[in-house]
């Protein structure tokens, strides 16, 4: 059985924040880059569908065989276990208010993102009016949830406080998508400010210029 855990990736991806943490962790891994959206799409896109039945990034194979797919699923089950300061000490309102933000960020902001991206995916009509005012509304929706999310923060360096933590390196991540750190910086500059303090650490840094660059 191999020690190596596998992530299915791609520039600009989700699976970035799953890089940042897989290094933290001092953990041994590969990517595969399955792109879905460049033409062609990644090497590896063929065998993501296989293990994934939307093809969707970041998908993980552990060790032991078993396909991980949902971001806040795999960050959660890898910071499970491999403990590390990366998430508060279990039944801490910490732990509750981390997890409780991330998955309102996948469900809220995550998804309105894949709205966004692919509008066509979420009605009958065809027309080109129509997709833009589905993601036109994806993107309000965005900004609500980001402003939410900024809401709950309360102005300390990082998200719950003077420690950056896995939802940090996640709000990092998904903030990058469709301007929302220009969004940020003029509706919610603390958070802003955050969020680039988790760019600038040295978990982070190298895998955003990978992705960013
Ligand atoms: N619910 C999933 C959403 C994953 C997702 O939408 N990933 C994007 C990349 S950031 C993707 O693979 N898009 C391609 C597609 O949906 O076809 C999660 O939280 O991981």
């Amino acid at each position: 059985m191999t020690t190596r855990y596998t992530l299915y990736t791609g520039k600009r991806s989700g699976s970035a924040s799953v890089e940042v943490l897989m290094a933290a962790l001092g953990l041994d891994f590969d990517l595969l880059d399955a792109t879905p959206w460049s033409e062609p799409p990644g090497p590896h896109f063929n065998a993501l569908k296989q293990v994934n039945p939307l093809a969707q990034l970041p998908t993980l194979v552990t060790p032991g065989g078993e396909i991980l797919t949902e971001s806040v699923a795999i960050l959660w089950t890898l910071l499970e276990r491999h403990p590390s300061a990366w998430v508060p000490a279990l039944s801490t309102r910490e732990r509750a208010a981390c997890l409780r933000w991330m998955q309102f960020a996948a469900t809220t902001i995550y998804t309105a993102v894949g709205i966004a991206d692919y509008p066509s995916r979420w009605t009958t009509a065809t027309d080109e009016r129509s997709h833009e005012a589905i993601k036109d509304g994806a993107v309000a929706r965005m900004k609500l949830g980001w402003d939410i999310v900024a809401a709950a923060h309360r102005g300390a360096g990082f998200f719950l406080g003077e420690h950056p933590c896995v939802c940090d390196v996640y709000f990092a991540n998904l903030s990058k998508w469709w301007k929302m750190r220009d969004y940020l910086r003029e509706r919610q500059p603390a958070f802003c400010d955050a969020m680039e303090r988790v760019d600038a650490l040295p978990e982070v840094a190298p895998v955003w210029a990978r992705h960013w660059a």
